[in-house]
């Protein structure tokens, strides 16, 4: 867990120039700088750990324009996410990413981590919406990156170089972000399944039958119980795991693509499937999801969450290791997330203020397991200071020498969200 830090001082940013001004100071002085956008983050990369600056850029939240003609929007980085989504719905334009915190998040944030959420399946992550951005470096010049079409290979890919890369390279003051057609038509349906390995299946057969599915969410029996203590959310004991699968396109075509997908699961297909009926009801079911992670917590004295994925085909292995993870160091070891992309969020918690001593060890365990599956340590929240200790078991010694490298043609000096990602120097805080 990454405790809380004060930094020296805040700024709020209320124009580019504001950026460019406090990165020019920061550079004269050597003062670090740790952006920070809606402060939703997982994985402490907003936290100002060596002290110095917290650049807000949540005052920096215009929506620039919406180009139905050219199929993009040009935002500020301090706009809330969900604000966007419904802007460009009202254009009757689609911009899939949907992280939990939606509402509260900034896609300066999502860029940063390169979010992803339930529709990532079908429609992927912020990196595959970004088709630019306007950063300022750390010596305060602004520079725009990146395209404004489809296609486009002129020289390294800088701009979605910076897309996950925490606020360590530049500071992401505006994107460039695609727009797609609003989808005619979308169906949910809740499918539970009477053990965990056979929902864990239906992800992986789900996704071999060649049909798209937009979300496939899933949730195992732990996760279901006690999240079922808020009334409204579905289970019934005798499932052992739920998938919540969605579809979407031309009018008929999602009904007939859920039929498939659960006629195609045969004898382990799922126990019923209950189709919500409208679009009030899809809602209602959407946001029980997006509550699951406080839902779950709720009675833990503290908790570590994790954001691992694994090849969809070692989904049920990953699952099947979380129980004995579990037991072996005596917390509460839970799963649900968005199993259709290989990512689950593994939950380990603890109701008594001693479980708090076994829980790194049992988030060690998760790494390791998703490693040895040959999966990563972070599918969408990113590593921040609380997975930074992983990366090199991820990515290996020479990667991060690369990522070094980069760090120092960017930013020099250093004062860029220092010692997040990786160590720059020891000590590291
Ligand atoms: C979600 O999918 C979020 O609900 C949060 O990514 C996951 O808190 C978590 O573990
Ligand atoms: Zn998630």
């Amino acid at each position: 867990m990454v405790a809380p830090v004060r930094p020296a001082a805040a700024v709020r940013a209320r124009s580019v120039a504001d950026v460019q001004a406090t990165l020019r100071w920061a550079t004269a002085h050597g003062v670090p700088i740790t952006p920070r956008g809606g402060g939703t983050g997982k994985a402490g990369g907003c936290v100002p750990c060596e002290g110095g600056v917290v650049l807000s850029l949540a005052g920096l939240d215009r929506l620039r324009s919406i180009r139905p003609e050219h199929g993009f929007a040009e935002v500020d980085a301090g706009l809330i996410t969900g604000t966007f989504r419904d802007a460009a719905d009202e254009a009757r334009l689609y911009y899939p990413p949907d992280p939990g915190a939606l509402d509260a998040c900034t896609l300066g944030g999502n860029v940063a981590t390169n979010a992803g959420g339930p529709a990532a399946l079908k429609y992927g992550v912020t990196r595959d919406q970004v088709l630019g951005v306007e950063a300022v470096l750390a010596d305060g010049t602004r520079i725009d990156l990146g395209r404004r079409q489809p296609k486009g290979v002129a020289g390294y890919d800088l701009a979605r170089l910076l897309v996950g890369s925490e606020g360590t390279l530049a500071v992401v003051t505006g994107i460039r972000l695609a727009l797609r057609a609003r989808p005619a038509s979308i169906v949910a349906a809740l499918m539970p399944f009477a053990t965990v390995q056979d929902a864990a299946q239906a992800v992986t057969l789900g996704r071999r039958s060649g049909l798209e599915p937009r979300a496939l969410e899933f949730f195992d029996a732990t996760a279901l119980r006690r999240a079922a203590r808020e009334p409204g959310f579905p289970f019934d004991p005798s499932w052992g795991a739920l998938l919540l699968v969605e579809f979407d396109g031309e009018p008929g075509v999602p009904e007939a693509s859920l039929a498939r997908f659960a006629e195609g699961l045969g004898d382990r297909g799922p126990l019923e499937v209950r189709v919500a009926g409208d679009e009030a009801r899809r809602r209602g079911l959407w946001q029980l999801r997006r509550r699951t992670s406080h839902l779950v917590k709720v009675g833990a004295v503290g908790w570590i969450t994790e954001d691992v994925a694994v090849p969809l085909g070692s989904v049920p292995d990953l699952v099947e290791r979380l129980p004995g993870i579990g037991e072996q160091h005596g917390v509460i070891a839970l799963a649900y997330g968005h199993a259709g992309d290989g990512n689950l969020h593994v939950n380990l918690l603890w109701e008594d203020p001693s479980g708090a001593q076994f829980a790194e060890r049992a988030a060690d365990a998760v790494i390791a397991a998703a490693l040895d599956l040959g999966g990563t340590i972070s599918a969408e929240h990113g590593i921040g200071l609380a997975k930074r200790r992983f990366l090199p078991q991820e990515v290996g010694d020479r990667a991060i020498g690369l990522m070094r490298g980069i760090k120092q043609a960017f930013d020099p000096l250093g004062i860029l969200n220092p010692q997040k990602v990786f160590r720059l120097q020891e000590p590291p805080c």
